[in-house]
């Protein structure tokens, strides 16, 4: 703790260096590592805890390094200083200081990561089911209304609920640009929600080594407009049953 004006002015210096050199880690944290696309609300949730981890990383980063390198600056063995350095024992302050104040932290980023965990794994009534079946080594899956499919496609600002079962051994189900990730278990349903909000055409793919073709297990997922998924169900049921669609049009 300071206790002279120059103690003071060592730690008024070394304390704005470390908000530069935290404003700095961050900006090149970020940049040197870029998330994929947003393409899902959960998306969201998820990128705005990584960066607020990695302004924490960067600022304890800054903290350590900035103080260590300005004590080894200033304070180094000046030319014909043989004198001992002054003797301390001890602060109780400065240790209650280093104790609570990350344990704040701790506890306040807990709250944070519980609160988001659980607003990526709220459920919704209306929600999308459909199932992922994985295999060695690939995906399929199957709509309640009896569409199999080899691509999982999904309208746009729709919860969907995933049911993912296997067939064989452990799998992952991952669509990095939806941010979620849920390993499958054979003989038991495991389950993931995430609400689409970006069109286009992703990729799922398997997250968990599953065997000699684990790398080529990956299946097309498409986020389509509402209008496009209802056209593209009546086309999927229209073609794996064609004799139940003509007699449901020739009814109407
Ligand atoms: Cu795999």
């Amino acid at each position: 703790m300071p206790k002279s004006a120059s103690d003071k002015r060592h730690f008024i210096v070394a304390g704005v260096l470390v908000a530069i050199s935290t404003v700095l880690m961050d900006i090149l944290l970020k940049a040197a590592m870029p998330l994929p696309l947003q393409a899902s609300i959960e998306s969201l949730t998820i990128d705005a805890l990584i960066g607020w981890h990695l302004t924490l990383i960067a600022f304890l980063f800054s903290l350590i390094v900035v103080f260590m390198l300005y004590s080894i600056v200033i304070f180094r063995k000046r030319e014909d200083d043989d004198s001992e350095g002054e003797h301390f024992e001890g602060n109780s302050t400065l240790e209650i200081v280093w104790t609570v104040i990350p344990l704040i932290f701790v506890v306040a980023f807990s709250f944070y990561g519980v609160n988001a965990l659980a607003q990526v794994i709220r459920s919704e009534p209306n929600e999308l089911e459909v199932t992922a079946v994985g295999f060695q080594w690939s995906w399929r899956f199957e709509y309640p209304n009896g569409i199999i499919s080899q691509e999982l496609v999904l309208p746009i600002n729709q919860r969907a609920l995933v049911t993912l079962h296997s067939e064989d051994v452990l799998h992952s189900f991952w669509v990095p640009e939806m941010r979620v990730k849920q390993d499958l278990v054979p003989g038991y349903d495991t389950h993931i929600r995430f609400t689409p909000i970006l069109l286009g055409d992703f990729k799922v793919r398997c997250a968990e080594l599953c065997g000699r073709s684990h790398w080529s297990m990956e299946s097309p997922v498409r986020i389509v407009e509402q209008a496009e998924y209802d056209q593209w169900v009546t086309e999927q049921l229209a073609a794996q049953n064609p004799a139940v669609v003509q007699a449901d049009s020739s009814q109407q």
